[in-house]
Formats: structure tokens, sequence, C-alpha cells
């Protein structure tokens, strides 16, 4: 069994998605970053970056559980371990986890910062403000080009996807704007999140 340590943003929802994916079980341990569970000595424990998502897998290879954060190296465990959402020729997987990696490192990023400079931040900065909006388009359009010929962002579905879909689906709701003028992400939205466990895993917790 293994336990995900998740709260209701897309970092936590890439998770839960996967599980659901895999048909793996798992139980829901609901940490409320807005109350500051992320903090928790118990949390700490498992996650000393504090923030989720986390996962405990209690049948762990070796026999001990293992305590793993990261979204990403959660996603290339989880596949991994079941031989499932990842190709095995080193050609495929490369392509994955590149697309994994461009998930991790910009996707990710560059749309948290926009919303926070956007929506919650205390004072209005237009640099980062304006900043954050260019590299998001920027983004968006190497996934809009990446799917014009293609269903998924490598050859088949995968982690990738996985890991990518929740944020453009919290991107397209909170900056519509951001999607004028593109023509494969929309379908790819509707693509993934047609799929049954992806409708499950983004309704977890
Ligand atoms: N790179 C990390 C980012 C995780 C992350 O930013 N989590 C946010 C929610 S989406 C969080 O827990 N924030 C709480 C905090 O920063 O205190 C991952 O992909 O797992």
């Amino acid at each position: 069994m293994i336990d995900l340590y998740t709260f209701k943003t897309p970092n936590g929802r890439k998770i839960s998605v996967a599980l659901e994916e895999l048909g793996i079980p798992y139980n829901v341990k609901v940490v409320d970053i807005t109350k500051g569970d992320q903090f928790k000595p118990e949390f700490l424990a498992i996650n000393p970056n504090n923030k989720i998502p986390a996962i405990v897998d209690h049948a762990a290879p070796g026999g001990r559980p293992l305590a793993l954060f990261e979204s990403g190296a959660i996603l290339l465990y989880l596949a991994e371990k079941t031989g499932a959402l990842m190709p095995s020729d080193p050609r495929g997987k490369a392509e994955v986890t590149q697309w994994l990696m461009f998930q991790m490192g910009g996707v990710g990023p560059m749309l948290g910062q926009l919303t926070h400079f956007r929506n919650y931040a205390p004072t209005k900065v237009p640099y980062g403000i304006e900043r954050f909006l260019s590299e998001s388009k920027r983004i968006l359009g190497v996934l809009d080009r990446q799917l014009a010929s293609r269903d998924y962002l490598a050859t088949t579905y995968s982690i990738a996807d996985i890991a990518t879909y929740p944020w453009l689906k919290g991107a397209r709701d909170m900056h519509p704007d951001l999607f004028e003028g593109l023509h494969s992400l929309p379908q790819y939205l509707h693509r993934v999140g047609s799929r049954p466990a992806v409708q499950r895993g983004m309704q977890v917790p």
C-alpha cells in the first residue's frame, strides 16, 4: 500500500492521476498547505522540503518502506516499479524523461510564478507579471507545436503527460488568455482529460 501526502494542487494531482492510471491502491493523507500542515514534524520526517506531494511506499523493493518527495521523482519511481507509463527502450525512455524535465523545470515553475505574481502577490510587480507571462506563453507555444503532429508529448501516453496535464488544466481555468491562438493544446486537454483515471485522480483530495 502507498500513502499519498497531497493537497488539491497540480503537483499533488500528478501523483493521484498516476496511481489511478496504474491501478495501485493508495491512502490519501491530506496535507492542508493553507493551514501549515506541511511544517508539522511528522510531515517533515517524510519530506524535509515541506511541500506536497510525497509518498511512502510500504511495499517498496528491498523490504523497507520508502519515503519519496518531488513529483518527478515519484512519477519515475512508479513507472519503474510497474513497468508502465514509460517505454523500456532507451530512446523512448529519454524522450519521456525530456518532456518530464521540461514540465518540472519549465511548465510548473513558470506557470506557478505567473499565478503568484498575477493573483496572489501582495503588491503589483509589473516586471514580474510581464516576465512570467511571456515565459509561460513561450512554453505553451513549445507544447502546442510539439502536439501539432502527435497525440501525446512523447510517442505514447506517459508520465510526461501525467505531469503536464494538471498544470495546463489549472492554467486554462486561471489564465485563459494564455491559450489564445493555440490549436493543439485545447484538443490535448480534452484528450487527456477524457481518460477515466485522469478524471478520478483530478478529484483527489
Ligand atoms: N518541485 C516540487 C514542487 C512541489 C510544490 O511546489 N508543492 C506546493 C504545492 S503545489 C507546496 O506544497 N507548497 C507548500 C509550501 O511551499 O509551503 C514537486 O514537483 O514536487
